[in-house]
């Protein structure tokens, strides 16, 4: 359908370090954007613990939602994805029951230390999912071993889209792309895995058979005042909604990285990639909102530089100063020595510069001297990461990636995509869009029928999405 007036969707995008709120208009076969609301978001440590502000959130979301409404006066439908593996546990009303605990929150570790002993393949095989120490499955456990009266006081585990798409439209269901974050679906199928459920205690009434993404809602809620606006399930899992954004050749030999907070590597695949070789690179068979399977690993990301921002008390806000920064990056010397990006001291270090200053001085190299000079590291170190990452996914799939293309926050850091291209030795495409809020949307248009399917979007978008290539160069 080539749609002449205007469809308008909105994107609620929450990520880890920002969340924004887009409104995307489709007509001509074409789709605009327009950012309505941006703010930063972070977790906050109480204790021993990391917890995520929920009613701030959900006051951020509304914020957006009366933007998006007071500037387009017909607003189709909303979506919402997050970060992946968090969750909220809920009483039968959708009270919260327990606090919304953050995914670097080191609770788990123990949990993840008595799992490896008792050997890590069964679960893998179960869930085709990597074993990591924030995985929703470690978490969950956590919770029920510790406040065992959990069981009887929690009705639902709605994971954080799930939770705001409860908030906007009154139903409780799991959408099956951030079901799929858990490491508690099952990987032959698209439902739960009950050895998964019964090997870390959950209870399987806490969870409803995950909805496949572009099911309908419902429309907003009454007290919202938005009433012929219908909520959609777009693929809960912010990655999911990267990939799909994605415009990639459909003969199958690009290969993606999603690089924000985390740099997820990763190809679309009707098969999982499975097996001990797997398992070791901690590959994650994550899904698509629509069932495929999204093998992707998981690279640290620029996580690094957030935690280096924070140390050195700046924060770089408009795209000026970015370039500045990059710019400065780009002239200094290449680094001593790169860093292991899969060092677990990067995960939630109270200061990233001394995580990165004692990394180095492990391995007898100096640090760098200013922020410019961290920059080049991390992004060189990244580029690596990338490099490595794409290498393992193509000799274990068999497949052969001639490109990767970039989205997110690094789409934009030029430094970071030719150190992508020089490391992989491939040309890297930065495709410098909103990539979440694009799959979001493309998702809201395919159930509301004004596109036919994510392959007839991505043909379109790819002809007018601004794209640019980075081609290997080893001339120093
Ligand atoms: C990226 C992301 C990753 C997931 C990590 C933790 O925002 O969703 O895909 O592994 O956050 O949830």
């Amino acid at each position: 359908m080539r749609l002449v007036t205007a469809i308008h969707c909105v994107a609620v995008d929450l990520g880890a370090s920002s969340g924004r709120v887009i409104v995307g208009s489709w007509s001509r076969d074409q789709l605009a954007l327009n950012e309505v609301h941006r703010f930063p978001n972070q977790f906050h440590s109480l204790g021993d613990n990391d917890y995520w502000d929920v009613p701030s959130l959900w006051s951020e979301v509304r914020s957006g939602l009366l933007k998006a409404r007071h500037g387009f006066s017909r607003l189709a439908s909303v979506g919402v994805d997050t970060w992946g593996v968090d969750y909220a546990l809920v009483d039968i009303a959708g009270r919260l029951v327990f606090p919304v605990h953050a995914y670097r929150d080191p609770r788990t570790k123990a949990g993840l230390r008595r799992l490896a002993a008792r050997g890590l393949g069964a679960v893998y095989e179960e869930t085709g999912v990597a074993n990591v120490f924030y995985n929703t499955s470690l978490q969950l456990e956590e919770t029920l071993r510790t406040f065992p009266a959990i069981k009887r006081l929690a009705d639902r585990c709605l994971f954080l889209p799930d939770y705001f798409n409860f908030r906007l439209s009154g139903r409780m269901v799991n959408e099956l792309s951030i079901a799929s974050t858990s490491q508690l679906l099952d990987v032959s199928g698209t439902g739960w895995s009950a050895a998964a459920l019964r090997r870390f205690g959950v209870p399987r009434r806490w969870l409803s058979p995950p909805v496949k993404a572009g099911t309908l809602l419902g429309p907003v809620l009454d007290p919202l005042g938005m009433r012929n606006i219908q909520v959609v399930a777009a693929p809960g899992h912010d990655t999911a909604c990267a990939y799909d954004a994605m415009v990639a050749s459909p003969d199958g030999s690009d290969i993606y990285v999603s690089a924000g907070t985390w740099s997820l590597v990763g190809y679309e695949s009707e098969v999982p990639l499975l097996g001990r070789k797997a398992l070791k690179a901690g590959i994650s068979n994550e899904r698509t909102g629509y069932g495929r399977y999204r093998p992707l690993i998981n690279v640290v990301g620029l996580w690094l530089l957030e935690g280096l921002l924070t140390d050195f008390a700046v924060r770089p806000r408009r795209r000026s100063d970015w370039n500045a920064l990059i710019t400065a990056a780009e002239g200094r010397a290449a680094p001593q020595a790169l860093l292991d990006v899969d060092d677990p001291a990067f995960a939630n270090p109270d200061s990233m510069r001394e995580a990165i200053d004692a990394h180095l001085r492990n391995r007898g190299c100096r640090p760098p001297s200013d922020l410019a000079a961290y920059l080049r590291l991390i992004c060189d170190s990244l580029g690596r990461g990338h490099a490595a990452a794409v290498d393992v996914l193509e000799r274990l799939s068999g497949r052969t990636f001639k490109r990767i293309l970039i989205v997110g926050g690094g789409a934009k850091n030029r430094l970071l995509c030719q150190a992508t291209a020089n490391a992989s030795n491939r040309p890297v495409v930065a495709l410098t869009i909103e990539g979440a809020a694009v799959g979001n949307l493309a998702a809201q248009l395919i159930a509301l029928g004004a596109v036919g399917d994510l392959a007839s979007f991505r043909e379109n978008y790819g002809r007018q999405v601004p794209q640019r290539v980075y081609r290997p160069c080893h001339g120093g």
